[in-house]
């Protein structure tokens, strides 16, 4: 087995029912895409989402799910939940939820392992900070991070890492290609030993990709697709990154 080739969309807090209209548009564009194309709208757009991909081979997926499958928990929503509405994967760890919502690496590693008992594939995210980079604290970061945030029996069948740099995110700006392979070959370095099937993970790199760097991005080692923000809104923009996957 190889890795996964995947585009994936979050669209994070952004899009309405009347945004599904855009998932019409892929379909017809893409009626057999050479990769895996997933969308990752709010919550509340996973099921009529799934119902308007319809037999597509396009997957939906969350944005976030707690550790527990259900009980008192105002306002979250479950892995078991997303599945059921027509999940098949779930981001985990994104920095906006460590910032905004103080997630953990620990955090992270419950609600994948949550996921996994789902029956979904976790994406977890990991990612420096602009002045963790400027002090050089990058791979010792991201060493951390996955460390923390893999659960235990994490697989390629059911784990994907996203290389996010947190300066990198919605701001126009990404690495250099070799800031991008360095990190994502020390990823795949160590999953060894804690992944059986390490080689076979996919790693998804994010933070402003367009379809205009999306080819360059695409040829970096180690690189088998995009978590993708702002670009994955529009079909027309999302499009141009599946066709360079
Ligand atoms: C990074 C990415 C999507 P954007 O967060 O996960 O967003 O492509 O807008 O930088």
């Amino acid at each position: 087995m190889a890795p996964r080739k995947l585009a994936a969309g979050n669209w994070k807090m952004n899009g309405d029912l009347a945004a599904l209209a855009e998932i019409d548009l892929l379909r017809e564009a893409y009626p057999d895409p050479g990769c895996e194309v997933l969308i990752c709208p709010p919550a509340l757009l996973v099921h009529p989402m799934k119902e308007r991909v319809g037999a597509h081979k396009m997957t939906v997926g969350g944005q976030d799910c707690h550790a527990n499958a259900s009980g008192a928990h105002t306002g979250d929503i479950s892995a078991v939940q997303l599945k059921d509405a027509g999940a098949a994967y779930v981001i985990l760890g994104h920095s906006e939820r460590r910032a905004d919502h103080g997630e953990t690496d620990a955090d992270v590693a419950a609600k994948a392992a949550a996921a996994h008992g789902a029956g979904l594939i976790a994406i977890i995210c990991v990612g420096e900070t602009e002045a963790q980079r400027d002090a050089d604290e990058t791979l010792a970061v991201i060493g951390a991070q996955l460390a923390g945030s893999l659960p235990d029996g994490a697989s390629a069948a059911n784990t994907v890492i996203a290389y996010e740099p947190v300066w990198a995110i919605g701001t126009g700006r990404t690495p250099t290609n070799e800031q991008i392979a360095e990190v994502h070959a020390f990823m795949r370095e160590q999953l060894q030993g804690r992944v059986s099937d390490a080689g076979d993970v996919a790693l998804l790199y994010g933070g402003s990709v367009k379809p205009g760097n999306a080819t360059e991005i695409f040829a970096i080692a180690h690189v088998d697709g995009a978590l993708v923000g702002g670009a994955s809104l529009k079909a027309a923009d999302f499009g141009g990154i599946i066709s360079a996957l």
